[in-house]
């Protein structure tokens, strides 16, 4: 993955996410919903298990072709319902920006194409990285603020203020 200004951004976001808290309430009504889709046991938490079990069948939906790999287009396609959120605030071009960034990110070594294995790896590092308190478990809080695809889409849609 070559560094981009975007990308120092972005990653400037994940090791800080509290900075970048306030979004629109609309992103986080749908990162809300997220969450509560990724809950299936309905305890207000997700653990690993839950977290992976429903990365994968995001995977399914996004694999179009089938071919157990995701090309940018089928990311970019899929869409995570934010970004008609993003369209609405006029922020369409910077989310796009950043679901590249975070397809770099998923796609581990670099041949844009994100396989399975790094699908899988990705989302596990993720997991981690939310889990702001080391329970193993994420909170819907830990799940707002840290899950690349809620802290991309929130940088995009409600960028910090230029200096
Ligand atoms: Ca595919
Ligand atoms: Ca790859
Ligand atoms: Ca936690």
């Amino acid at each position: 993955m070559r560094p981009t200004l975007t990308t120092g951004l972005l990653i400037a976001a994940l090791a800080a996410p509290t900075a970048a808290l306030a979004q629109t309430s609309e992103g986080r009504d749908l990162a809300r919903l997220a969450f509560t889709s990724v809950d299936q046991a309905d305890r207000g938490y997700i653990d690993q298990g839950e977290f992976t079990t429903f990365g994968s069948d995001v995977f399914v939906s996004m694999d179009y072709n089938g071919n157990d790999r995701l090309s940018l287009g089928e990311f970019l396609t899929w869409g995570f319902g934010m970004e008609q959120v993003a369209e609405e605030a006029g922020r369409a071009e910077a989310y796009e920006t950043a679901m590249r960034v975070v397809f770099a990110f998923w796609d581990r070594n670099g041949d844009n194409e994100i396989t399975r294995t790094e699908h899988r790896q990705s989302l596990l590092t993720d997991f981690r990285r939310a889990d702001t308190n080391n329970d193993a478990v994420l909170t819907e809080e830990e799940f707002l603020l840290g899950f690349s695809v809620n802290v991309a889409a929130r940088a995009a849609i409600n960028p910090p203020p230029a200096e």
